[in-house]
């Protein structure tokens, strides 16, 4: 019977085609999968008061290995923040101590444009970021409101193609730009915060003392429909966080029995030292 003809490299050939396949396959791995869908921003709210500080954090998510990002956000027309800038102190990716960091504010345009990549110079060791599975904050902006600035919601909104070139939303994954497509806009709510109304202890009528006709305008109310105090809080001598027939008798003790004298505020004017459920629509 003849040998079969030897075939040396047909074999390997195929063999080697399935190795270089599985080894594309691999390779490519972990780029299947990668849904933009999956990537996103997410601007988050914060108070501002007027003249004090803010830190506003910008939160990403996302499924891959990633080794860097780029924010574009819309800045509202006008901004009135002063010393806006935008970082990644007091987060994770801080703690990487990024390569490149590049900041873009134009204020007249209302752009804000933030790229940051891990690593970005000798010696690559190739850092980068995995996903933690749910969204993490990746930067902060930071700013002031000028002092006298009306209360009012300024949007910080990520949007695609601000800049010129256009930037885009996107994260790095090896070397390709995975689009942000869950993007979602926060507020800068300026508030001014209420003013804190001052009163004396016990002055349930507000004449700025503490004798016998807050203990009937007192009883006035809590017995006979009498008006309600604008200052409750003032009506809760013994500062229980209630205003009811024990404060009558705490002052009646207070005045004509050597009892003791209401809580503080008193004497002087002030505000409630132990915060409960009781306020002071308007004091003295
Ligand atoms: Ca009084
Ligand atoms: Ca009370
Ligand atoms: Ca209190």
């Amino acid at each position: 019977m003849p040998l079969p003809e030897r075939q040396p490299f047909a074999t390997g050939g195929t063999f080697g085609s399935l190795i270089l396949v599985a080894l594309i396959s691999v390779l490519l791995l972990p780029q299947q999968g990668l849904i933009a869908g999956d990537f996103g921003f997410n601007v988050i709210d914060v108070e501002a008061v007027p003249g004090e500080p803010f830190a506003m954090s910008v939160e990403g998510d996302w499924t891959a290995n990633i080794g860097g990002f780029q924010l574009s956000l819309q800045l509202p027309f006008g901004l009135p923040v002063d010393d806006l800038g935008i970082s990644v102190d007091n987060t994770l990716v801080g703690e990487l101590d990024p390569d490149f960091l590049q900041v873009n504010i134009d204020m007249a345009a209302g752009e804000l444009i933030y790229a940051v990549l891990f690593d970005a110079l000798p010696p690559f060791d190739g850092t980068v970021m995995p996903p933690v599975g749910f969204p993490l904050a990746v930067a902060e902006i930071t700013g002031t409101v000028p002092q006298g600035t009306p209360d009012q919601d300024l949007l910080i909104n990520p949007v695609d193609g601000l800049g010129s070139p256009p930037i885009n939303n996107i994260f790095v994954v090896g070397v390709d730009s995975i689009p942000a497509e869950n993007l979602s806009g926060g507020y800068i709510q300026v508030r001014e915060p209420p003013v804190e109304q001052v009163f004396i202890r016990g002055d349930v009528n507000l004449d700025a003392l503490v004798d016998i006709a807050d203990i009937i305008f007192h009883l006035n109310y809590t017995f006979l429909d009498g008006p309600t105090p604008l200052c409750l809080d003032a009506g809760d001598a013994n500062d229980d966080g209630v205003s009811d027939i024990s404060d009558s008798i705490f002052l009646m003790y207070y005045l004509f029995l050597d009892g003791q004298q209401p809580w503080p505020p008193f004497h002087m004017p002030g505000t409630d030292y132990t915060p409960d459920g009781i306020g002071c629509e308007q004091g003295l």
